[in-house]
């Protein structure tokens, strides 16, 4: 390494993680994708596990995900990603297999495969971005949405006569015997992106260790669906979204 180098690396106080790939992302300013993005793109790479990791990736904003992180993805259908995971941790029961998905495609269209493959306790880990919305169809009500938050298909806010209770998927995850760490984080200050990189390294070492399914939720913004600025946003969430989803550890086992 030339002398310049080596000052330039000792100075070095913040650089974009090795695994993070140089395109640009395509979500919006302020939506929290990219951020759990780059602690994936961190945790992998610090755990040695660069050739050993596999990706799911929904459908939904992140749906691009394998054009960011530079590890193995499959791309699953709508909803399918846990069952997706399954296949493939079983035949390469080494490998670290990581599902990325909305509230719509975990908790709606992908109800049956995320319950079934928890109580089957497989050895995956599903990171649920929880953003209270539809965000890649143009903000319609998710099964996480508010009572009384206004979207595409609720705009004079959601009720429960008419469009019922928001479904608190993480918490039904963490009654079943197939799990074996359940956390809830959130990515809105640096404080928030270091427990949720911590929480996403547990999930990672219980798959290493086989211990069974591991559900990182974290609580997100979607400022573009919401139709807040990516201040507002985070101020919005920590004032509504925290009061139903609050943060922290469900189930560690
Ligand atoms: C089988 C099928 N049904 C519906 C859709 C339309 N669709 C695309 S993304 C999406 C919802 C995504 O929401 P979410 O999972 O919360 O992800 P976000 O965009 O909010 O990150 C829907 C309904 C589809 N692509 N395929
Ligand atoms: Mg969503």
């Amino acid at each position: 390494m030339e002398l310049k180098d080596i000052i330039k690396e000792e100075n070095k106080v913040y650089s974009k993680p090795e695994l993070l790939d140089d395109v640009h992302m395509h979500y919006c300013p302020g939506c929290s994708h990219g951020v759990v993005h780059k602690l994936i793109a961190e945790v992998v790479a610090e755990m040695g596990l660069t050739e050993k990791t596999v990706g799911i990736s929904p459908v939904g904003c992140a749906v691009f995900a394998y054009n960011y992180i530079d590890v193995d993805w499959v791309e699953a259908a709508h909803g399918r990603a846990p069952a997706v995971a399954t296949a493939i941790s079983r035949l390469w029961p080494e490998d670290v297999v990581f599902t990325y998905q909305g509230d719509g495609d975990m908790a709606a269209i992908g109800t049956a495969e995320t319950i079934h493959a928890a109580n089957r306790g497989e050895n995956i880990v599903m990171i649920f971005i929880n953003n209270a919305i539809y965000g890649m169809t143009g903000g319609q009500m998710a099964p996480t949405t508010l009572i009384g938050q206004k979207t595409a298909t609720t705009p004079y806010g959601r009720r429960v006569d008419l469009n019922g209770h928001p479904l608190e998927i993480t918490d039904i995850l963490a009654t079943l015997p197939g799990t074996c760490y359940v956390t809830r984080q959130a990515v809105h200050t640096p404080a928030g992106a270091r427990k949720t990189k911590a929480a996403i390294k547990k999930a990672f070492e219980n798959a290493l260790t086989k211990k069974g399914t591991s559900v990182v939720e974290v609580v997100s913004t979607c400022n573009s669906g919401w139709k807040l600025s990516p201040v507002k946003a985070n101020e919005w969430m920590e004032e509504n979204m925290f009061k139903h989803y609050p943060l922290g550890d469900l189930k560690v086992d």
